[in-house]
């Protein structure tokens, strides 16, 4: 038992000396075998078991061991909650609960499914879906879709489908449907805490609902690449994103959101927001409402009405070649290369290669090789390679020119 005890104690000695908050010591892969709900021992390892045991770094249930840098792993298969409860951090009801107490050594969980389409996780419309408690802890998922997350009082911080209150990755994500009567319908990166940060990458947020932030809600710092917040509805505003932070965007796409006060698309209520290479279209009221700074580059912003695609109280800083189907932004896109009251033809939300659903933009296009090639992103929103035809192209879509094929006649 000492030696066990020492052994522990080495553990914790070597966590805590780790630089980074990348906890490197592998712990323990526990893999999920039945879709059902519950934390009864009867043989099946549930996804809430699974957690308990990473929660508790030990055996729960009929789970493997949890412990340090745990990989949950979710065959495809639609997993629905189903204990009833709300408004506890212990996992025991409601919303799936990870890291219930926040611990000075940061652990890392990463739960991966099989696939977007094929690893479904459902709230069963009883609570939220996930909340990573631990303000020091990182949360992965992978390949899988949360849905059916919902909240129906205020009390519940927000965040129907996801809060987090530590580090939160998603890749290869889908969240979609989910109703939150407070802020954050889909996302809420630090409703409650005030603590956190977020990185989005090949996500789809799409179809959830909440007072504000109808897709996302934040107050702490998000990154968001390669991703499509697309048909989120918000009651007040920001149908699409509220964000009270440091919000970056990178190739990606926020379309057909709507709000019933402002902004169907961004409110950028404080802090800072970084555009780039973006598509900011077809969303009610307007595109993006900026009340704090802001840059913009190689971004294009259509289709927002009817108060336009940029509604400004405070004028962001136009870094060229940015493209507003309208005059709105027309007072702040006065650098290089930018382009007003210009139609960017752009065609339907829909797949177009890729993981997300982008807008094409056709030959004919005003925004294909208007960007500027400084600082532009490697890949566009779908992974094509940027630039193409060597300049890159406005907004989250690339436009491969094909050749045509010219058949050898013979005669
Ligand atoms: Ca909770
Ligand atoms: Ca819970
Ligand atoms: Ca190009």
């Amino acid at each position: 038992m000492r030696s066990l005890l020492s052994l522990v104690a080495v553990f914790i000695v070597v966590c805590a000396a780790l630089p980074s908050q990348t906890p490197t010591v592998y712990a323990s892969s526990i893999t999920v075998n039945i879709t059902n709900d519950g934390l009864v021992t009867d043989g099946r390892c549930t996804l809430r078991e699974a957690i308990q045991a990473v929660n508790a770094a030990w055996t729960v249930g009929d789970c493997a061991t949890g412990g340090g840098y745990d990989v949950i792993t979710l065959p495809s298969g639609f997993y629905q909650l189903s204990l009833d409860g709300a408004d506890e951090e212990n996992n025991a009801t409601g919303d799936l609960d990870i890291f219930s107490t926040t611990s000075s050594v940061p652990r890392m969980l990463t739960i991966r499914g099989s696939g977007a389409t094929t690893t479904i996780i459902d709230g069963n419309r009883l609570d939220r879906v996930f909340h990573l408690v631990g303000q020091n802890d990182r949360l992965v998922l992978r390949n899988l879709t949360v849905r059916n997350g919902r909240l129906p009082t205020p009390s519940r911080y927000g965040g129907a489908g996801v809060l987090s209150w530590g580090h939160i990755e998603l890749y290869n994500v889908i969240i979609e449907n989910n109703a939150s009567s407070d802020v954050g319908g889909g996302l809420c990166i630090g409703c409650g805490a005030s603590t956190g940060s977020g990185y989005l990458e090949n996500v789809i947020i799409r179809n959830n609902t909440a007072q504000r932030g109808g897709g996302i809600f934040t107050n702490q710092p998000l990154t968001i690449t390669a991703s499509s917040i697309i048909s989120n509805s918000a009651a007040v505003a920001g149908g699409a994103i509220v964000n009270y932070d440091a919000l970056a965007l990178t190739n990606v796409t926020v379309s057909a959101n709507t709000a019933d006060n402002n902004t169907g698309g961004i409110r950028h209520e404080h802090g800072s927001l970084s555009v780039l290479n973006s598509t900011i279209s077809h969303n009610t009221r307007a595109g993006i409402r900026f009340l704090a700074g802001a840059t913009l580059k190689n971004t294009l912003l259509a289709s927002n009405s009817p108060e336009g695609n940029c509604s400004i109280f405070t004028p962001p800083t136009s870094q060229g070649h940015n493209l507003s189907s309208d005059t709105s932004c027309a007072s702040a896109f006065t650098a290089s290369g930018d382009l007003n009251n210009v139609d960017p033809q752009l065609g339907p939300l829909q797949q177009n290669g890729g993981l997300t659903p982008t807008r094409a933009l056709p030959l004919t296009s005003p925004a294909v090789n208007a960007g500027t090639n400084s600082g532009c992103p490697a890949t566009d929103q779908r992974g094509i390679a940027r630039p193409q035809v060597g300049t890159c192209d406005i907004g989250a879509y690339e436009l491969v020119v094909q050749r045509a094929f010219m058949p050898l006649i013979s005669r």
